[in-house]
């Protein structure tokens, strides 16, 4: 299959490999993105040429390594739109990031009876650490409701954020439904009561220009190997008030300003919330696929992934039992559907054999699953380098596998 439609392609050396001997069709994408070349290749020349640790050693490839760290930051302050790179912490990905507020953001402030607000669409990302802090605090977790084409019902989530509610968290785009949530709006209304409100941008990222001044949030955090760049990398981008008010979650070197045993004072942020030696070469990998992502730019992404969705919409809907799940007006390229009688698992591996690779199960998003009831669906997810012969060859598969069990 050659996919010459799509110049992007050759970027991404992975993509021309064959699966089953079949050609690869990658359409996990929410899961994990593939990486293009001048990731690979930041990320390579960073540990042949530059390798050393970071913020701490004064020779040449210390302050080497440092600025390319560093550098890192900056692009990433610049892709979000931060006010200023002090506001971006590095993580190891959306998880860690929501897990830091959780621990110095909401645990110290909940009181018995708080409530932190989310949404039925959350990935366990976005409702487990909240969980934790509220069973040590007497706070608790509640959700607003979405409707069954998986739209967020503002007004109950409006409605819901009371003098009891501490924190809101809302997912920027559903890695299940692929619904991108009005958080300007949301962030609006929290506001005006007071509320600081968490924005999941995993899924957001690879599809979407992010604003988290124009968003007018408090929190966004997101996972930089969804976003074409290493595993184990994101950030968490914060108000500096916030910040500065936040004790540190993880205490060791590289976050303090003195340390004695009769007391620490610490380092101002970002770097009191980066302890220990991080992910230096992922960061100068992520920093590359941020430039890689604006050079493609998001108006080249969005068109083609508008033309994506909207064909493998119609694609899908044409297979005879094919039941699809997220219908949002405002949707990303996420396509979940169970047909008739087939296990999600069984048509995910038989599709797997057609070099088709699409993930099955519950999206770590088990109340969403539940409002649906369905123990899981299958989830194909795109990206701008995917091309309309890929979704053929997706219904080609499922029409495949529907023979094989019909
Ligand atoms: N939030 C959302 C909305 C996600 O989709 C994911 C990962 C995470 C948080 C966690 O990101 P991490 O990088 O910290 O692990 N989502 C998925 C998925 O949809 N399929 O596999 C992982």
């Amino acid at each position: 299959m050659t996919f010459d439609s799509n110049p992007y392609r050759k970027d991404f050396p992975i993509l021309a490999r064959e699966v089953h001997g079949k050609p690869l069709v990658y359409l996990d994408n929410a899961n994990t993105s593939q990486k293009p070349q001048v990731v690979i290749d930041a990320v390579d020349r960073f540990y042949r040429e530059t390798n050393a640790n970071v913020a701490r050693a004064v020779h040449s490839l210390g302050e080497a390594a440092t600025s390319a760290y560093e550098g890192a930051r900056d692009k990433l302050a610049r892709f979000i739109n931060a006010p200023t790179r002090d506001e971006v912490i590095f993580t190891s990905g959306t998880t860690q990031a929501i897990n830091t507020v959780a621990y110095s953001y909401a645990l110290p402030r909940l009181q018995p009876g708080d409530e932190i607000l989310v949404t039925t669409m959350e990935h366990h990302a976005n409702i487990v650490p909240w969980q934790l802090v509220a069973a040590r605090t007497g706070a608790k977790v509640i959700a607003a409701p979405i409707t069954p084409d998986g739209e967020l019902i503002v007004e109950e989530f409006v409605a819901r954020l009371t003098p009891r509610v501490k924190l809101a968290g809302v997912t920027h785009v559903s890695n299940v439904l692929g619904t991108v949530n009005p958080v300007r709006e949301l962030a609006k209304a929290c506001r005006t009561r007071g509320i600081p409100l968490l924005v999941d941008g995993s899924q957001a990222a690879p599809h979407l220009p992010i604003d988290v001044q124009a968003l007018g949030c408090d929190f966004y955090a997101l996972t930089g190997h969804k976003l074409f760049g290493p595993t184990g990398t994101g950030i968490l981008w914060a108000r500096k008030d916030l910040l500065a008010e936040m004790p540190p979650f993880f205490g060791g070197g590289e976050m303090i300003r003195t340390v004695s045993f009769d007391g620490t004072t610490f380092a101002d942020a970002p770097h009191k919330f980066e302890a220990g030696t991080p992910n230096i070469a992922g960061f100068v990998g992520l920093g590359a696929a941020v430039d890689y992502v604006n050079g493609v730019g998001f108006e080249a992404i969005g068109a083609r992934e508008r033309d994506l969705l909207a064909y493998a919409t119609a694609a899908l809907e044409s297979v005879p039992g094919l039941r699809l799940f997220g219908r949002a007006k405002e949707k990303a390229a996420v396509l979940s559907f169970l047909i008739d009688g087939v296990h999600a698992h069984d048509l995910a591996t038989l599709l797997d054999h057609e070099g088709v690779a699409v993930r099955s199960g519950h999206h770590c998003a088990h109340p969403l699953m539940q409002f649906y009831g369905v123990p899981a669906t299958a989830r194909a997810s795109l990206a701008f380098y995917n091309v309309r012969e890929e979704v053929d060859a997706l219904v080609a598969a499922i029409a495949k596998v529907r023979k094989l069990l019909g």
